[in-house]
Parts: C-alpha cells; sequence; structure tokens
C-alpha cells in the first residue's frame, strides 16, 4: 500500500504547520504509516490533472489503492478508520470523538477562518477597522466555550483521538492573532498536542520541504 498525500510546493507560512497538509501528515504520524509527498504549485492545483483528484484546486490531497480523498476532516477520518489508535474501539466513545471531529471543522474553524480573511486578507479594507472587533468578539466566544469544556483534561473526550487532532490543527490556526495565549486552556492543550513525536515528525517534514536550498 502507498499513500501519497499533496502539499505546497512552497507554502506562504514556510513550513510551519499552518497549512493543512500538517494534519493529514501528523494523523499518518501517528498511524506509523509511511507516505509519499507530490509538490504542487499554485498553478499546477488549479490544473487538469490536480482538479481531477481536487474539485476545488486545493491541497491536500490523498491517494491509496486507487482511492482519492480531499477535505482533511475525510481524510483523518479515513486514516483514523482504517490504521493506528486514533478512533476508540467503543462504540459510544468513537461516535463522541467523530463529534469532535466534525465541531473542529464545522463549529470551531469557521470564525477562526473568518478572522484570518479579516486580518491578513481584507487588513487594508476601510471596514475593517469595525468588522474586526466583531470577527474577533465570535472567535473569543467559541473559545469560551471549548476552554470550559476542556476544563483541566488532557484531551477533549479521555485518551488522544482524530477529534484532538483536528481541534488542536483548527486552534493552531488562531496563534497568530495573539487570541489562542488569551486561552491558557487552550493555549496549553494546543502546545500538549505539538508535543506528540508523531506532531513533531509531521511539522519537519513540512519545514523540511520549505527550507532554503542551498
Ligand atoms: N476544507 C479544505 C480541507 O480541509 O481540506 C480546505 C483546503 C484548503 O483550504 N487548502 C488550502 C489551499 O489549497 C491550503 S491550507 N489553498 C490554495 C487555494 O485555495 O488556491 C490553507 C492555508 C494556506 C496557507 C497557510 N499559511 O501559509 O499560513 C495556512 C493555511
Amino acid at each position: 500500500m502507498t499513500i501519497t498525500i499533496t502539499a505546497f510546493e512552497r507554502s506562504p507560512d514556510g513550513g510551519r504547520g499552518l497549512a493543512r497538509d500538517t494534519r493529514v501528515r501528523w494523523a499518518l504520524e501517528e498511524a506509523g504509516l509511511p507516505y509519499d509527498v507530490r509538490l504542487v504549485s499554485f498553478r499546477a492545483m488549479k490544473e487538469p490533472a490536480h482538479l481531477a483528484l481536487h474539485p476545488f484546486g486545493q491541497i491536500p490531497t490523498y491517494e491509496e489503492d486507487g482511492l482519492v480523498l480531499f477535505e482533511t476532516g475525510a481524510i483523518v477520518f479515513h486514516i483514523a478508520q482504517h490504521h493506528g489508535n486514533l478512533l476508540p474501539a467503543d462504540d459510544h466513545a468513537r461516535a463522541r470523538a467523530v463529534t469532535w471531529m466534525f465541531a473542529a471543522v464545522n463549529t470551531v474553524e469557521p470564525p477562526i477562518l473568518e478572522l484570518v480573511t479579516a486580518r491578513i486578507f481584507e487588513g487594508d479594507k476601510p471596514w475593517t477597522k469595525e468588522r474586526l472587533p466583531l470577527v474577533e468578539e465570535r472567535v473569543r466566544d467559541r473559545m469560551k466555550q471549548l476552554s470550559a469544556r476542556l476544563g483541566d483534561a488532557d484531551w477533549l473526550d479521555g485518551a488522544f483521538s482524530a477529534g484532538d487532532l483536528m481541534m488542536v490543527s483548527v486552534l493552531l490556526r488562531l496563534r497568530p492573532s495573539g487570541i489562542l495565549d488569551e486561552f491558557p486552556v487552550l493555549a496549553t492543550y494546543v502546545a500538549r498536542g505539538e508535543a506528540r513525536p508523531a506532531y513533531q515528525r509531521a511539522f519537519e517534514a513540512q519545514l523540511a520541504v520549505n527550507a532554503p536550498h542551498p
């Protein structure tokens, strides 16, 4: 079985873990699965060969034995279902871990992406000064709720799961705004995720792609 994923040839963050191939690499590392990476340029992403894999012309994609997947939630779920220890065996615990995966991409990630858009892509618009505080408040509301739920637990529901992998990955995107650090429970949770050896390997592999070549 050969697994191939796609990633940015040059990531805008210099390969510092923010592009979404990181979460797929992390899941593969947690599952102990070797994988190949095909690097794609922004131009190649919009060409027919890549669009055949990803209808929206994005990274990452996942190929395994004729199976082609896109959407990181679906990819991580597939990896977790078939390999490794990312989903509990108990039926109810498994359903709850999957619930956290959905919560990460469906409830927590949208306001964070809205914030990234407001800060970075719309930062120079005249209305951003008024809009930004509203967007930030929506993010803070979610963080308060998530922080209250996590409390002093290490992970969202018992042992580390694909739900935590997705949630930590989503929260990482918030760090550059400074808002993550306003919530020590969540900042510590993210740091706990980053400290996992599998995350470290994924991060280093992505960074290596983007390191300046001599
Ligand atoms: N919902 C999809 C998923 O989860 O798989 C979203 C995939 C997606 O947004 N992919 C982005 C992409 O291909 C890369 S991750 N963008 C190119 C395009 O749409 O043309 C988003 C991302 C990019 C860069 C940084 N960064 O450098 O900080 C962070 C996150």
